[in-house]
C-alpha cells in the first residue's frame, strides 16, 4: 500500500488551534530536533535526510503538529547563534511544507528565526521565552500564526540551579496573565494562544508533580494549554530510568495531562502516544 505521507493532500487541513470540545480535540505534537548534538556525525545531509524520514514516519503515524526546534535548551546547553538556527530550520520547514499537509510548528526564540518561519509557513512558533526577546511581539503581530508560550523561571544554562515559588500554579497564572496582556496591546489575538507550565524549566521534581496535579486550574485562562513531558528528567529521576527507558512513564504522565485539561500533549514517541490517547477515547465515548 502506499504510504500515507507520499502525496501532499489537498483536502482541507485542521486549525492548529481546534476549536473542539472533546478529546477528539487533543492533539499530538511530535519533537523534531535539528540540534548536531542530535546526530551521532553532526553532519548536514544526513541530518536533513534523517530529519525528512522522522517528518514521514510521524505523520505516518497520526502526528497533529511537527515541532522543529534548532535550539537545545536543556539544561546546560550552549548557545547558538540565529544565523546557525535559520540553516538547520528553514530549509527543512520549506521541503515539509512543499510536501506534506501538516501543521508545523517551530521551537525558537529569537526573532530572526521567527521572521523566516513565517515567511516559510510556519503554523506555529513555539517560544520558550513567551515572545520576552525584543521583537519578537511585532513580528508575530504582523503575521496569523499561533503562539505557544511557555513559562521558564530563570535561564536555561541555570534554571536548575534552585528554583522557588510562592505558589507554583499562582505565580505561572501570573505569568501567563501578563503575556497574554502583552500579546493583546501588540496586536496578536487571543484566538491565536496556547498556554504551557513549562514542566522542567526551572522546576524540581515535586514542582513538576505538583503541576501535573494541579494543571486543571490553567483552564480558568480560557485557552489551550500544551504539556511537554515526554522523556524529562521529571520522569527518569522520578523512576531512575535512562532517556531510552521512559516510554511507560511519559505515556502515563501524557495521559494524566489530557485527563487534567491539557490538549495538546508534546512527545517523541508518536505511534505510542497516539495509541495511548486512543484507549482514552475509546473509554470516554461511554462517559456520561
Ligand atoms: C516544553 O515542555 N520542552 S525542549 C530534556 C529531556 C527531554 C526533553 C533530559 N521545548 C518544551 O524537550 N516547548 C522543550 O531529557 C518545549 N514545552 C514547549 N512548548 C526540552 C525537552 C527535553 C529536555
Amino acid at each position: 500500500m502506499m504510504s500515507k505521507t507520499t502525496q501532499k493532500k489537498t483536502s482541507s487541513k485542521k486549525n492548529i488551534i481546534s476549536t473542539q470540545s472533546n478529546l477528539n480535540k487533543v492533539q499530538v505534537m511530535g519533537i523534531l530536533n535539528v540540534t548536531p548534538d542530535s546526530f551521532s556525525d553532526g553532519g548536514q545531509f544526513t541530518c536533513f535526510n534523517s530529519a525528512l524520514k522522522q517528518v514521514e514516519q510521524m505523520i505516518d503515524n497520526g502526528v497533529d503538529i511537527i515541532d522543529i526546534g534548532g535550539e537545545s535548551t536543556r539544561p546546560g546547553a550552549v548557545d547558538v547563534s540565529a544565523q546557525d538556527e535559520i540553516d538547520r530550520v528553514i530549509p527543512l520547514l520549506k521541503v515539509i511544507k512543499s510536501r506534506f499537509d501538516i501543521n508545523i510548528s517551530i521551537d525558537t526564540s529569537k526573532v530572526e528565526v521567527m521572521s523566516e518561519a513565517i515567511i516559510y509557513g510556519a503554523d506555529m512558533i513555539n517560544d520558550v521565552r513567551a515572545l520576552q526577546n525584543k521583537g519578537c511581539l511585532d513580528v508575530v503581530a504582523q503575521s496569523d500564526i499561533a503562539v505557544c508560550l511557555m513559562h521558564m523561571q530563570g535561564m536555561p544554562r541555570s534554571m536548575q540551579g534552585n528554583p522557588q515559588y510562592k505558589s507554583i500554579i499562582d505565580d505561572i497564572l501570573e505569568f501567563f496573565k501578563q503575556r497574554i496582556n502583552c500579546c493583546e496591546q501588540h496586536g496578536i489575538n487571543k484566538d491565536r494562544l496556547v498556554l504551557d507550565p513549562g514542566f522542567g524549566f526551572g522546576k524540581t521534581l515535586a514542582h513538576n508533580y505538583e503541576l501535573l496535579a494541579k494543571l486543571t486550574q490553567f483552564k480558568s485562562l480560557s485557552l489551550p494549554v500544551l504539556a511537554g513531558i515526554s522523556r524529562k528528567s521529571m520522569i527518569g529521576n522520578l523512576l531512575n530510568r535512562e532517556v531510552n527507558e521512559r516510554l511507560a512513564g511519559s505515556l502515563a504522565a501524557a495521559i494524566v495531562a489530557i485527563q487534567q485539561g491539557a490538549t495538546i500533549i508534546r512527545v517523541h514517541d508518536v505511534q505510542e502516544s497516539v495509541d495511548a490517547i486512543n484507549v482514552l477515547r475509546a473509554v470516554a465515548q461511554y462517559k456520561s
